[in-house]
């Protein structure tokens, strides 16, 4: 609790406890949110680290006098007693009665959009984008942040409850472990070295330490187009574990982590859920089809017409979210078994098939959000590997000190983290979900 004398720099009384304060004295640090006036009194409502809580101004409440200074956006400590009153529907609610307004800063300048409304609907997202140190402060783009922070929270919670180790690799990389071209490439004293496209390469060597590792860190893609679900850099949840029968103990891993946030957002991101009308999905068990029956399902089934038979567009993507959805009721499908010349380098071939691969993909109402599978662990089936896809061993000669000297069947995953909060929100734009967006026109703020 914020002491009167101000000895605990930061108020614990929020409005979730100010029940446990009726009647007290106390302060609360915030931003004043907005000001109402009415008759003989003001509403004024306090921005804290954690809600919006209603403060009443009023000259018979104390020897206290408005001071003209203040104005939306000054940082104030209040101070004032706990009332409750009952609001229209009879529910008890709390508020302070100001006593003192202390002035800790005020802005320089008047706010460039309006961000006290519940929302910030009506306001285009590239503005939104353009303001974010301010447009975070409104509560809901605020929410949409917290409520992330329990999705990564989760992982890492669940993660850790199940013997993995959380690792740190660099971004700075010797060489790019997604193929492809869209990697950065960076001057390096001379040298070219890329961003990481993933932690691919690490998380594997580390599994030959920990056996089980993840990490939740920035990835970068030189992603060219311009579309709605690709960053250039975005957040990537990563998991590898070691000793696995197949690529189903990821996944079933996967399953687990899933079950866990969701259960984390709705008993303790409760506040954020309801202001943002998550729909947080009911994971029972994930429906599973193979890449060449999902194919074919669309093809005969919904009468699609692929372009590529080797990979899924947007649309297949769409389509096979609804099948999941009215089949199985599930919003989340699992697409296994992709064709092997659509996978990287370090993905296990299916022994059965090798045109297919030991992977799989994760689809959430409808859109990717998970890449995972199966590696190759033996040095000789690497290699080969490599030279058959045009890859140079020699480029990866550390990488591959994992399968030389010892490793075991392993395999894990990546999650995109803004696409997930991006469909659990129902957002139609990734940058919606991504606090300081990077794509192929935004790098500020
Ligand atoms: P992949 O490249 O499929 O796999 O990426 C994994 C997940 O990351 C997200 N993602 C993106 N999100 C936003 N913008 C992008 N440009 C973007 N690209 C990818 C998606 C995708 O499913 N190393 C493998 C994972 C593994 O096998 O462990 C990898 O990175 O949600």
């Amino acid at each position: 609790m914020q002491k009167i004398d101000g000895r605990i720099a930061d108020s614990t009384v929020n409005y979730d406890n100010f029940k446990d304060h009726e009647n007290e004295v106390v302060s609360i640090d915030g931003y004043i949110h907005r000001i109402r006036e009415m008759t003989g009194f003001s509403f004024v409502i306090i921005r804290t680290r954690t809600d919006t809580v209603q403060c009443v101004y009023a000259p018979e409440f104390s020897d206290y006098r408005w001071d003209e200074k203040l104005c939306e956006e000054a940082a104030v400590r209040v101070t004032g007693k706990v009332v409750s009153s009952a609001d229209a529907k009879g529910n008890k609610r709390y508020e302070l009665q100001i006593h003192g307004i202390k002035i800790l800063s005020l802005p320089a300048a008047p706010l460039p959009i309006v961000i006290n409304k519940k929302t910030l609907d009506g306001v285009l997202l590239n503005t939104i984008l353009d303001y974010r140190p301010v447009s975070l402060r409104n509560p809901y783009q605020r929410a949409i942040f917290k409520l992330q922070e329990g999705i990564a929270r989760g992982f890492r919670e669940f993660l850790s409850a199940n013997g993995f180790t959380e690792i740190h690799s660099p971004k700075i990389n010797y060489a790019g472990a997604e193929g492809g071209t869209n990697v950065f490439k960076l001057d390096y004293f001379g040298k070219q070295v890329y961003l990481a496209q993933s932690p691919q390469l690490y998380k594997q060597a580390l599994v030959g330490v920990y056996g089980r590792v993840f990490e939740i860190a920035p990835v970068f893609r030189a992603e060219h187009h311009d579309t709605s679900r690709h960053l250039n850099e975005y957040i990537s949840m990563d998991f590898e574990m070691g000793f696995i029968e197949g690529f189903e103990d990821v996944m079933n891993m996967e399953t687990g982590a899933l079950k866990y946030i969701m259960n984390l957002l709705k008993t303790e991101y409760s506040k954020e859920t309801e202001l943002l009308h998550a729909d947080i999905p009911e994971i029972t068990e994930i429906p599973t089809i193979k890449f060449a029956d999902a194919k074919q399902l669309l093809i005969d089934k919904m009468k699609y017409k692929p372009s590529d038979m080797k990979d899924f567009d947007p649309e297949e993507e769409n389509l096979l979210g609804k099948y999941a959805k009215k089949e199985f009721g599930s919003d989340f499908l699992f697409v296994t078994h992709y064709p092997t010349i659509k996978r990287p380098f370090y993905t296990m071939d299916d022994p059965e098939n090798p045109e297919y691969t030991l992977s799989f993909d994760l689809l959430f109402r409808g859109l990717e959000i998970t890449s995972g599978g199966q590696r190759v662990h033996d040095y000789n089936m690497q290699v080969e590997k490599m030279k058959r896809m045009g890859v140079n061993p020699e480029a990866f000669d550390t990488y591959l000190m994992l399968h030389k000297y010892g490793a075991p069947p392993h395999g894990g995953l990546g999650i995109g983290l803004e696409r997930l909060t991006m469909h659990l929100l129902g957002f139609k734009n990734v940058r919606e979900a991504t606090m300081f967006p990077r794509d192929i026109n935004r790098v500020t703020p």
